[in-house]
């Protein structure tokens, strides 16, 4: 059995598996390299000869537990028909929602626009076979994904008021979340072991919302993915409560952003953790690193965990750096 499956199903504290958010991206010189010969990045990432590539870069590098298939969570708002393009220095643009015949893209013309994405995974999972590592497939949670369709660009930018509605986002996540149950099956169905959900812009919606907007979608893909008998991790990015988060949605592992009390809620909740090193560390220097690591490891000592960052990695990061955070958790 691989080191993260004897954490999130047998509970297993003796060893810490580590893997990292972003770890096929922009700070590998070899993603770099591809990157710049494939200016168009949706195209890039229904490339089935180049995902898998890309996918297992990091592993080539690095003694990590698993691989997480390289694609976006914007892959779901292109499936169903909306129009989505990466600007260099700017991030996503969506097209018009109202173009888009939302409910009535049916389930097999929604899989055939995404079949790259699945055959990428079954190729990436044929290789992993050998190496007793996870393959992680990954969704946006349903609110993060109606961010971008609504929002129509990162809400990092500027808030569209149109997010305000809540009967229309309430009704327009119910559809969401079908199609994300087809991208979930379709990705377990073609090997993956592990479903993480990105609930990136948990931290936008207020308390009196976030039963609505954040629990009880989340609640519902994680109640679909555990019937698949596929473990589930949450990452509700700077939410209010993480403890009400857990109760309410029932994940098999919560990953903690880096702003979560660690030292707080190891006492307070009773599931396998992931994270929550901040990628800013790994700007610093090895001191630096070394100290905030094993802070986070001691502090999971008799806890399930599974060592990961509480963001993505940044692209200006130094890959040896990471060398040296896998082998510090490694030797632990
Ligand atoms: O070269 C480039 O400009 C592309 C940069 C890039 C990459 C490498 C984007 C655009 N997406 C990705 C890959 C990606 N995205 C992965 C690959 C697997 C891995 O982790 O190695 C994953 C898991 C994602 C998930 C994703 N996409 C999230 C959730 C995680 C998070 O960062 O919070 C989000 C919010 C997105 C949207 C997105 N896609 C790309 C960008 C730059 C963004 C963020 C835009 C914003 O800040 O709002």
């Amino acid at each position: 059995m691989n080191l993260i499956k004897k954490v999130v199903n047998e509970g297993s504290t003796t060893q810490k598996p580590i893997w990292l958010m972003r770890q096929a991206g922009r700070y590998l010189p070899e993603f770099r390299k591809i990157r710049k010969e494939n200016s168009d990045f949706i195209k890039l990432c229904l490339n089935e000869i180049l995902v898998p590539e890309i996918t297992l870069q990091p592993l080539k590098r690095f003694n990590i537990d698993a691989a997480i298939i390289f694609s976006d969570i914007l892959m779901l708002p292109y499936g169903i028909g909306q129009e989505v393009e990466f600007k260099k220095n700017f991030g996503p643009i969506l097209g018009e929602l109202e173009n888009v015949n939302f409910s009535s893209t049916d389930e097999n013309e929604f899989t055939e626009k995404l079949l790259p994405v699945y055959r990428s995974i079954k190729k990436v999972s044929h290789s992993l076979i050998s190496q007793n590592k996870s393959l992680i497939g990954f969704v946006g949670a349903p609110w993060t994904i109606l961010v971008y369709m609504l929002n129509k660009q990162s809400p990092k930018k500027e808030l569209n008021s149109k997010l305000e509605n809540l009967k229309e986002n309430k009704r327009l996540i119910q559809v969401i979340i079908k199609y994300l149950k087809i991208h979930i099956k379709n990705q377990i169905k073609n090997g993956a072991d592990i479903i993480q959900i990105f609930d990136s812009w948990a931290g936008l919606v207020n308390k009196k919302d976030v039963g609505d907007l954040i629990y009880k979608p989340n609640a519902e893909l994680v109640e679909f993915i555990k019937s698949l008998n596929i473990p589930v991790i949450c990452f509700p990015r700077e939410t209010k409560n993480y403890v009400e988060f857990i109760n309410e949605v029932n994940p098999s592992v919560i990953s903690l952003d880096y702003n979560v009390d660690i030292k707080r809620i190891v006492k307070e909740i009773k599931i396998p953790t992931q994270g929550n090193l901040d990628p800013k560390i790994l700007l610093s220097d090895v001191n630096n690193i070394k100290k905030n690591t094993l802070a986070i490891l001691d502090n999971f000592k008799d806890h399930p965990h599974i060592f990961n960052l509480g963001h993505g990695v940044l692209p200006q990061t130094d890959p040896n750096m990471i060398e040296y955070l896998v082998k510090l958790v490694k030797d632990y």
